[in-house]
């Protein structure tokens, strides 16, 4: 415990480079826990503001992945030999992958370039056409599907919401699905995506599901974040606004104003997880929440995806304490699971990855109301777990479509069949 004490204190003297669009030099470290001691060392390690941690959990043999720049890496291997923690490089330099990466996504575009207008689900699709297919969604099934604008993100993008309803008054019991609130979360934006186009472009198979039930769904909630893991930092996880410090951006889940800051974020500007000045300091964060907070108490199930890891989790993350209603919100988890191709860990966010106060599912089950909130932790792929290959993206969202049927049939029969 001293020995990593004395390592926090060195490097938070240290410069944070968290502005890096070089990942040059960069490694990232796969440990594979085997007994709760081992866990405690890497609870005080996921907490060091330059350690940027890429998937975690509290479970024994669950991996967690650490990203880690060069000026502190000889720290962070000496303190894992220190504490006999057995690691391996899984990346040794993060620059390639990245550089790798980008072939691949080149050639994809290449390849399926001209699909006459339409998504395709064989690259990570760029923030204007995603916004791009919403709006023409609404040209071409006007009696549908509606756009409705929420704000906009810091940058000045604009933020909407899909909402698909057929049948009824529009008034209907309600499922809220967002995306990409981190920003290299690229399989995020892509799932949600896919659930827009199955209930929009395949309607006959799936229109019990809008007859009954109204979605409201955003793919990208950070899309100033998306767009800048595009251009310039690929391992960028938060939101873009300035804190008047040298470094930008609020982890925007985080950011929530329900025990903010309480737990598992920081107030360090240049942390991966700083939550803000203040609750709801960001503009996406705000726009979200007022608008859920105007649906009122039609929203029965909220589902936020984010990657990676196969988790399915429901709150608390503020505290170990369990929901009340536990137990139904673990057997639909559980059920979910049972469709998927993967296997997903199901579970409380505190008790299987660590807690995190300020986080949207606490929100939209703490503040609005709605009981049924869902972290869904995608598979991860490649070789950093973001960089699932374009090849892949079909299987992954057909897969996680599976499960929403799981879910949406819940909503259904708890909430319309009776
Ligand atoms: C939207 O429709 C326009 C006009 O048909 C087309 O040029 C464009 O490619 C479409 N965009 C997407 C993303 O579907
Ligand atoms: C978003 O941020 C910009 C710049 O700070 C601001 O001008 C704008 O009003 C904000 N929009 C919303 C919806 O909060
Ligand atoms: C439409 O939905 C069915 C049933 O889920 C599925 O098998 C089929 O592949 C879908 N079609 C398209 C074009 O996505
Ligand atoms: C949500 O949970 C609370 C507390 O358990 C309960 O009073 C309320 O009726 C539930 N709401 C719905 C829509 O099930
Ligand atoms: C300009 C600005 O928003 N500064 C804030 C940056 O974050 C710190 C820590 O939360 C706040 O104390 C500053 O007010
Ligand atoms: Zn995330």
């Amino acid at each position: 415990m001293f020995r990593i004490t004395l390592l926090f204190t060195i490097s938070l003297v240290a410069l944070s480079l968290a502005n890096q669009d070089d990942y040059t030099g960069y490694k990232v470290y796969k440990i594979l826990p085997k007994n709760e001691d081992e866990l405690k060392t890497i609870q005080t390690l996921i907490k060091h503001p330059q350690v940027d941690v890429w998937t975690s959990s509290k479970l024994i043999g669950h991996p967690t992945v650490l990203m880690v720049p060069p000026t502190i890496d000889y720290q962070l291997r000496s303190l894992l030999r220190v504490n006999n923690l057995p690691y391996y490089t899984l990346i040794d330099d993060v620059q390639s992958t990245i550089n790798n990466e980008k072939n691949e996504q080149a050639t994809a575009r290449r390849i399926f370039s001209d699909r006459s207008g339409r998504i395709s689900f064989k690259q990570y699709e760029r923030f204007d056409t995603i916004t791009g297919y919403l709006r023409n969604l609404t040209n071409l099934y006007p009696n549908l599907v509606k756009l409705i604008n929420i704000g906009k993100s810091y940058e000045g993008r604009d933020l909407e919401v899909l909402k698909i309803s057929s049948g009824g008054n529009g008034n209907k019991p309600a499922i809220f699905v967002d995306g990409g609130i981190h920003a290299r979360e690229w399989i995020s934006p892509a799932t949600v995506l896919y659930i827009i186009n199955q209930l929009v472009e395949n309607y006959s198979e799936n229109s019990a599901l809008t007859d009954n039930i109204d979605w409201y769904i955003i793919p990208v909630i950070n899309p100033d974040g998306y767009e800048y893991t595009h251009t310039k930092s690929r391992f960028w996880r938060k939101t873009r606004s300035p804190n008047g410090s040298s470094c930008q951006g609020t982890d925007a889940n985080r950011n929530f104003d329900f025990h903010w800051r309480e737990v598992g974020a920081s107030s360090n500007p240049c942390a991966e997880d700083f939550a803000g000045s203040k609750p709801f300091s960001e503009n996406e964060t705000v726009a979200l929440s007022n608008f859920a907070l105007t649906l009122k108490k039609n929203v029965k199930l909220y589902l936020t995806f984010h990657s990676y890891g196969q988790y399915i989790l429901y709150p608390w993350g503020w505290t170990s304490a369990l929901p009340d209603d536990v137990d139904e919100l673990d057997t639909l988890g559980r059920n979910a699971n049972t469709v998927s191709g993967y296997k997903y860990t199901v579970g409380s966010s505190t008790n299987v990855l660590y807690a995190a106060a300020g986080g949207s599912d606490d929100w939209f089950k703490g503040v609005a109301g709605v009981n049924l909130s869902y972290t869904i932790e995608l598979p991860g792929g490649g070789l950093s777990g973001f960089d699932l290959p374009p090849s892949r993206i079909e299987e992954v969202v057909q897969d996680t479509y599976k499960m929403v049927k799981v879910f949406a049939s819940y909503i259904e029969e708890k909430f319309v069949n009776n």
